[in-house]
């Protein structure tokens, strides 16, 4: 064999190896890779001051209970204290922390005057905060031509405006200390556009414009910025989900036997890309992940399967059912 003949071979092994690594893993192929050799630094989370947002339920309540067992000192923020209250004493369990290290913060992030006060209470309490996680927010199931314009706002107040308000305020004093990482839920939504989810869509493609133009303006400085990007966790977002309606939400919840990545495989997988600093991570199981990787690299390919697949087949694979009847 001539030497275009190996590097052809060795091209195509690297495709078909990858290919291999796809149908079988549940995250992107560098996320595989640092879950794999990257693991180690997850014990430098001890002692670290990190501050949930949304930790109250769902990816945000796993995460916060996973950065417990590396012994971070945690901040929990949502609306509902009884909430709050049932995962400090989750957190506190492990043994590995005590009360005085898990900081309970009540407060309605869209609520973006008392961001400010928030956190020099965080400041107050521990004298640094070293990682901000700008948990995702609520989901969607909707009709693109239906949906009314004050759900379109709503969102974003919830899922763009007040993430950005607590990461200026934050980044600020990051920026000062020279480092720092801030971290936020997207979605596999916000790489690929969902459809029956269109203002969630929109919500995540804005925070990935957002915060890609924060990373790009920083990249000399030490400040870390991991978008992470879930696909269907089992969690209890589909009863809070928007529908097209205001002040309307889906109402179901997701069976346990539902085929989704589970609440603590994800907070792993989200805890080794912050600690391995990475800049974009996805998360979902077979087949989304590869669905996921065609939609980025074939678009065309794969705006003719979903012709071919058809809506409801995509809604299977979100839901495990059609949670979207179209007339
Ligand atoms: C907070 O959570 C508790 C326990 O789940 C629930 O009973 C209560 O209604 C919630 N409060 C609000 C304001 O949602
Ligand atoms: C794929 O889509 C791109 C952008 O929409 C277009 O420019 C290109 O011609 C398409 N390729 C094929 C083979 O259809
Ligand atoms: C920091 C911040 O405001 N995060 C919020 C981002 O948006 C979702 C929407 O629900 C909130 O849950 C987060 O707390």
């Amino acid at each position: 064999m001539d030497i275009f003949g190996i590097i052809g071979s060795l091209y195509l092994l690297y495709i078909f190896s990858y290919a291999i690594l796809l149908l079988i893993s549940d995250c992107d192929v560098r996320l595989l890779f640092a879950s794999i050799f990257g693991r180690r630094k997850l014990n430098k989370f001890k002692d670290k001051v990190v501050w949930v947002t949304g930790a109250s339920s769902g990816i945000g309540e796993h995460i916060t209970k996973s950065f417990a067992e590396y012994g971070a000192k945690l901040v929990l923020t949502a609306r509902n204290e009884t909430e709050l209250e049932r995962v400090k004493r989750l957190c506190c369990d492990n043994g590995k922390l005590s009360e005085e290290d898990v900081l309970i913060l009540p407060m309605d992030v869209t609520d973006v005057s008392k961001h400010q006060a928030a956190f020099e209470k965080v400041l107050q309490h521990f004298n640094q905060l070293d990682i901000l996680i700008n948990n995702a927010g609520r989901s969607q199931r909707a009709i693109w031509e239906n949906i009314e314009l004050p759900v379109d706002k709503e969102m974003f107040e919830l899922n763009v405006f007040s993430n950005l308000s607590l990461s200026r305020i934050v980044m600020k004093y990051f920026l000062e200390r020279k480092k720092g990482h801030i971290a936020l839920t997207s979605s596999i939504a916000g790489i690929i556009p969902v459809p029956f989810s269109a203002t969630y869509s929109g919500t995540k493609f804005a925070l990935h414009g957002y915060y890609g133009s924060l990373r790009r303006e920083k990249i000399t400085s030490r400040i870390g910025i991991t978008i992470l990007c879930p696909g269907p966790v089992v969690s209890n977002l589909l009863p809070a989900c928007f529908t097209e309606k205001a002040g309307e939400t889906y109402g179901e919840s997701h069976k346990t036997t539902d085929s989704r990545m589970t609440g603590e495989r994800c907070a792993f997988l989200c805890l080794v890309a912050i600690a391995n600093n990475l800049p974009e991570v996805w998360m979902a199981k077979f087949p989304l992940m590869l669905l996921t990787y065609f939609s980025v690299y074939c678009p065309n390919v794969s705006l003719w399967m979903l012709k071919k697949l058809g809506l409801n087949a995509i809604q299977r694979l979100r839901d495990q059912r059609v949670t979207v009847q179209q007339s």
